[in-house]
């Protein structure tokens, strides 16, 4: 047999895991920029330690050839959302990406695991550009609730306690827990239009007081800092009522005097520059 080179072998699957991270940050980074409400929570990241890699190969009886086509996790992104619709809105999204492909998709939330496992799998082909060239690889994204992945990660080190022999006694207990994931992810998902118009709102006013900010601070370079002054004080007034509607309506007539300042300083830039 050819000689193993790990680290060679796992480099590519790093870099996959590093940019995909990134991307899946970077879209719920998006959506916050909008005002939007995003359907993900918190992304990670791993690969697979050597060791797991050699365990599932011995499982599984995989030869080393296939190990890269058979052994789908070896690249693994998790992907946390806090309610359950939010999950096929996460999947829609995978799929209508030009980056990433789907080979397959592990519905463990419609079909639950023996175990009381619940999570969406989505098995993803993923290029990397690598010193040899590009270079095709595998990933898992695993999409789950919060509360699923407070049950799947005690569950996790409970195997890694007993070696897959969990107690009889322990395991109806994990199953019981289960139950109440499924119970409270159906209870938030009940109240989930006023959570998320609640969030959608922080958000929003969130986005006007920064821009609202940086207009001040950008007419304060430019105008009579009395008028800034009093501009601010207003500002202030309106912060403190609480009013997201009138926070909007000063929000737009900043930006109307700040689009005068900044026609102004156009129009006497190309002054200065016809004289
Ligand atoms: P790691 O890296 O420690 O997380 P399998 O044969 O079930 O091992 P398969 O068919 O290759 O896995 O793929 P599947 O079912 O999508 O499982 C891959 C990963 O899903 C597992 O990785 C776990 O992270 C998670 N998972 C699957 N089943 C369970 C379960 O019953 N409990 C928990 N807590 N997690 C599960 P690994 O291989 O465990 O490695």
């Amino acid at each position: 047999m050819e000689i193993q080179l790990w680290r060679e072998i796992l480099s590519p699957y790093e870099q996959a895991v590093t940019e995909l991270v990134e991307k899946f940050q970077h879209l719920s980074l998006e959506h916050r920029e909008r005002g939007l409400y995003s359907p993900i929570e918190q992304v990670t990241g791993r690969v697979k330690s050597i060791t797991s890699i050699l365990e599932k190969m011995k499982r599984k009886k995989i030869p080393f050839e296939e190990m890269e086509e058979q052994v789908e996790d070896i690249a693994g992104i998790r992907i946390i959302c806090q309610f359950v619709e939010d999950i096929q809105r996460v999947s829609d999204l995978i799929a209508g990406r030009s980056d990433m492909e789907i080979k397959c998709i592990k519905d463990y939330i419609a079909h639950q695991k023996e175990s009381g496992y619940r999570s969406y799998h989505l098995v993803i082909y993923y290029h990397v550009e690598t010193l040899n060239g590009p270079k095709k690889i595998q990933a898992e994204i695993q999409i789950r609730t919060m509360a699923m992945n407070f049950w799947a990660t005690i569950e996790h080190s409970l195997q890694y306690k007993y070696k897959t022999n969990i107690p009889p006694h322990v395991k109806e207990r994990l199953a019981n827990a289960a139950q109440a994931i499924i119970a409270l992810d159906s209870e938030m998902s009940s109240v989930r239009n006023e959570i998320m118009n609640a969030q959608n709102s922080s958000l929003m006013q969130r986005n006007l007081v920064m821009d609202i900010l940086q207009n001040i601070e950008n007419l304060y370079q430019k105008s009579n800092r009395r008028e800034v002054e009093k501009i601010q004080d207003e500002f202030y007034r309106i912060y403190a009522s609480n009013d997201l509607q009138q926070l909007k309506r000063f929000h737009q007539q900043l930006d109307i005097i700040a689009e005068g300042y900044c026609a102004q300083a156009v129009t006497s830039e190309g002054w200065d520059q016809n004289l």
